[in-house]
């Protein structure tokens, strides 16, 4: 097998950094040595078939996405990354491992959905891939197919408090489903927003001719979100369900975080970069000549952007710091505008809802470490780390460490990056939710499994080198 050195760069890890050289052999990190050392009297330099000069670089663990939505049918029309564009992408932006979410839509069989997420992505996938499967119809036979998903190394599941009639479970199906949770230590993943509620106020915005994208935002209101969570967390701790919170936008639902856990509950959260960076006030403003207010539409996801002027962006950041909330992932769920987000001309309910960043979901969080928002460690451990411990991965992903899998990132403080569909842009989309974002950093090469598949801004790799991930329980089970 080829063995490479990582040379000259300051590896990170959520703990700490060190001047260190990284060797690999296969698919494996074998050893992390004092930089230029000799192993048993050979220089390693010399003896290894490639060396990566990462000198004046960080050299980071692989990112990990544990939230995309790749092919989601979704409002009509289907997202429009396949596994092997989106994980191009990922791949480009120094994401090395996803977990996507295989949907058990209604009335489908739990095993039916997960075979036809492993019929999407198998052979397909730029980069490791694992799921998280979508639990759209809670009963008596999604409860026992439940009980078996650990066995195919999908050691999580999502609900919907959200989207009555497509994939919403009431408060009943959400508890028989935190049982099993609680009896089998998968990790329940919540989409916490009040849907039924959240359906009238949208419904009685359009009858106002309130048909913008940004009422979107409006009728999906912040105290949706902090109720849904609340909701959440009382269901969670009545069955002891481990509770783990996706795409958190509200600095309210953030409080009711930080509530739980301050009484000892098993429950945690994830932002995601729009939340960090977005705004609905952004989208207020958002005008083209091509699309008018429609604009917006770019920026319709669910959770939906919030207000900048109540503090929300703030209070994400703050939240990451303080590890209220402890991961980042992007929520990855690509439409264009043509075809797709246009279905919502005139009606902002029919505007699929996602945004595309799986690009871009390590250059963002680097820039809060510029910024000062976050340190470069805790950049590694929101985007790698806790990923990897959240979900079953750790120790063959999310660290470097001698044994794991040689998932590696050169990435360069010096360099620069300019987002932008004429810029950098792989995903399949006709927009980019990102447009203008200046980052000071930049991917320099990626490695995933021992093979380099991201150098020069190209992608070097081969259809199909991703493999799937059988995930383990959660290190976050008490
Ligand atoms: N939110 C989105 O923005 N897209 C897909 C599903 C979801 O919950
Ligand atoms: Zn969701
Ligand atoms: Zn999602
Ligand atoms: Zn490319």
């Amino acid at each position: 097998m080829a063995t490479t050195l990582i040379s000259g760069g300051t590896v990170v890890s959520a703990t700490g950094r060190a001047a260190a050289d990284v060797l690999v052999d296969g698919e494996k990190i074998v050893a992390v040595l004092q930089p230029g050392s000799e192993l048993l009297g050979t220089d390693v330099a010399a003896s290894v078939d490639r060396v990566v000069d990462a000198t004046g670089k960080y050299v980071i663990p692989g990112g990990i996405d544990a939230h995309t939505h790749m092919q989601l049918p979704f409002g009509g029309t289907e997202a429009s990354d396949t596994f092997e564009s989106g994980t191009i992408a990922a791949a480009h932006g120094g994401t090395t491992s996803i977990i996507d979410f295989a949907v058990q839509t209604y009335g489908q069989r739990i095993e039916d959905g997960l075979a036809a997420w492993h019929e999407k992505a198998g052979g397909n996938c730029a980069i490791d891939y694992g799921f998280h499967q979508i639990v759209g119809d809670v009963n008596e036979a999604s409860i026992e197919a439940m009980k078996k998903l650990p066995d195919e190394g999908v050691s999580s599941f999502k609900l919907f408090m959200a989207y009555p009639g497509v994939f919403y479970s009431d408060d009943a199906q959400i508890l028989k489903a935190m049982q099993v949770s609680r009896d089998t230590g998968m990790l329940t993943m919540m989409h916490a927003e009040n849907g039924p509620a959240i359906d009238v106020l949208a419904q009685q915005l359009v009858d106002q001719g309130k048909t913008d994208p940004y009422y979107h935002g409006i009728a999906r209101a912040w105290e949706m979100e902090e109720e849904a969570t609340h909701r959440a967390i009382m269901l969670a701790k009545l069955t002891g369900a481990p509770l783990y919170v996706v795409h958190v936008s509200a600095k309210q639902a953030v409080e009711q975080l930080a509530w739980a856990r301050d009484k000892g509950q098993n429950v945690y959260g994830e932002t995601c970069p729009q939340y960090l960076y977005l705004s609905l006030e952004d989208q207020l403003g958002a005008r083209s000549d091509e699309w008018g207010a429609f604009e917006g539409a770019k920026w319709v996801c669910s959770t939906p952007l919030r207000s900048r002027a109540e503090g929300h962006q703030d209070s994400m950041w703050q939240a990451l710091r303080t590890n209220d909330l402890q991961m980042v992932s992007t929520d990855h769920c690509p439409f264009c505008m043509k075809d797709q987000k246009e279905l919502g001309l005139g009606d902002f309910r029919k505007i699929p809802n996602g945004i595309g960043s799986i690009e871009h979901r390590m250059d963002l969080m680097y820039q809060g470490v510029v910024t000062g928002e976050i340190t470069l460690e805790r950049w590694v451990e929101l985007t790698s780390t806790t990923p990897a411990r959240m979900f079953g991965l750790y120790g063959t992903k999310g660290v470097i460490q001698p044994g794991a899998d040689a998932d590696i990132v050169v990435y360069d403080p010096n360099g620069h990056t300019s987002i932008g569909l004429d810029k950098v842009h792989h995903m399949n989309m006709d927009y980019s939710a990102w447009e203008g974002y200046e980052i000071d950093g930049k991917v320099d090469t990626v490695m995933s499994r021992g093979k380099v598949v991201v150098e020069d801004d190209a992608y070097v790799g081969a259809k199909g080198d991703g493999r799937y991930l059988k995930r383990g329980l959660s290190q976050y089970l008490i």
